[in-house]
């Protein structure tokens, strides 16, 4: 059996094949089916005459409708007007799974196709948004392998909330309540003392009420710890990081790329280092720009698209005020007011991908800064002991997959860039 991509291919030509795959679109004139077959590395075009094949098979082919399943023997052929420039001529149509009318057609609605979504994540630009996941996190794995990080596997169950609490899953945990993780952090955190580098890839959860084409209620979350790290060595990772994983696409993934309209150069010249933004820059190039902006205001996505419209390379934006940011992150000594943190954004109007930090030691600190927000110590007491057994400085950051997915795939929504979006709207499919 061959892959249709292999098969697409001038030394194939005269020889026979044997293809596996789904009809992805079919019509007959004069005694010749001409159907399109899918299998996941390509399409290629199948002629079936009468009369080259058994006859019960070119019945099959005829009454064939698309997404059934078929084995197809047969010679490769060149055809211009082939899509991809060849075709097979079919000496046998074996079909396999006859499928009922696919009930996607052309130009549906997006509650039909999210409704559908086990069906429609069949189509082209799905199966290539999931490659393009695919070879980014491959890149990833790679990255962090060749720079010596050991790969963790924290739990998702919890009792802590390392972000905004407002945005908890509890779920009844027996006789407790318990939480979905929103982040690996505290956990990673812990790991550090004996695997010095450490990530993981895990999925987060957040209860975002607000509709946003950025927020998922369950995304997953590339998540990387260090000890004796700075935050300017941290950024330095993530911007190596984040380099590989683009590089990574463009190699494995031309034919996605081309499919999804994303230039491979644009990704190509992305290269560390990225530019390092003071929030307070940040904001002084926002008042310039017009936009009613004052130091202490969370960037939302009006001002991370201002701040990233023009750039074809990301930006870090460095130093934020502390009430903007959650209780763990380290002061910066040079101006008392903002934390020693940074937040990647992706150029083209994009928006945030990576938060990170250098973490507060100071268990004074932290305590003070818990009971400001209201929770309970009970859960963080083994957080507070990391502070007293052997404390080292350490930094860390989070990145939200789908968020550079939908980035690079150019994606309106979140939603496209993960299989089974979970929204507030949505678990079904
Ligand atoms: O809340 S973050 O900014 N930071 C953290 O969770 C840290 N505790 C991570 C760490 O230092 N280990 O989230 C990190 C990233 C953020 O930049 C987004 O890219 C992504 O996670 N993120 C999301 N993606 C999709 N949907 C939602 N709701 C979402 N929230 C954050």
């Amino acid at each position: 059996m061959s892959a249709i991509r292999q098969a697409l291919s001038k030394d194939k030509v005269g020889k026979a094949v044997q293809i596996k795959g789904w009809i992805y679109r079919t019509r007959s004139s004069g005694g010749i089916v001409f159907c399109v077959l899918r299998d996941g590395s390509g399409i290629m075009q199948v002629t079936v005459k009468k009369g080259s094949v058994p006859d019960e098979d070119f019945e099959a082919a005829s009454k064939a409708g698309i997404e059934s399943s078929a084995i197809i023997d047969g010679t490769v052929a060149e055809d211009k007007r082939a899509p991809g420039g060849f075709e097979i001529r079919a000496t046998r149509f074996q079909l396999v799974g006859v499928a009922d009318a696919f009930p996607i057609t052309e130009y549906q609605s997006t509650e039909l196709l999210l409704d559908q979504r086990h069906l429609w994540i069949r189509s082209r630009e799905q199966t290539a948004v999931m490659k393009i996941k695919g070879a980014l996190l491959r890149g990833a794995r790679e990255w962090f392998h060749e720079n010596d990080f050991v790969e963790v596997t924290p739990p998702i169950v919890t009792g802590v909330a390392p972000e905004d609490s407002t945005t908890l899953f509890q779920i009844k945990y027996f006789d407790r309540i318990a939480y979905l993780s929103q982040s690996a952090q505290f956990y990673l955190e812990s790991l550090i003392f004996s695997c010095g580098k450490v990530y993981s890839l895990t999925p987060s959860f957040r209860a975002e009420k607000s509709r946003t084409p950025r927020h998922l209620a369950e995304y997953w979350h590339l998540e990387m710890e260090a000890a004796w790290m700075t935050n300017e060595e941290n950024m330095q990772v993530q911007e190596q990081l984040v380099t590989a994983m683009l590089h990574n696409v463009v190699k494995e993934c031309p034919d996605e790329l081309q499919l999804l309209k994303r230039d491979p150069a644009s990704l190509k010249k992305i290269a560390p280092p990225f530019e390092r933004m003071q929030y307070g820059e940040a904001v002084e190039f926002l008042q310039k720009r017009g936009l009613d902006f004052q130091w202490g205001s969370d960037l939302g996505a009006i001002e991370e698209r201002e701040l990233t419209k023009d750039r074809e390379i990301p930006v870090f934006i460095v130093n934020y005020p502390k009430e903007l940011k959650p209780f763990y992150m380290k002061e910066n000594p040079a101006d008392t007011k903002t934390y020693k943190n940074s937040d990647l954004l992706a150029p083209e109007g994009f928006g945030e991908i990576i938060g990170g930090s250098e973490r507060e030691t100071d268990n004074a600190l932290v305590i003070e800064r818990l009971r400001e927000k209201g929770d309970s110590l009970d859960n963080y007491q083994w957080y507070l002991d990391l502070r007293k057994y052997g404390s080292v400085p350490h930094s860390g950051f989070g990145l939200g997959i789908e968020r550079i997915v939908t980035w690079i795939c150019k994606l309106e929504h979140i939603r496209d860039a993960t299989p089974f979006p979970r929204t507030v709207a949505r678990v079904y499919p």
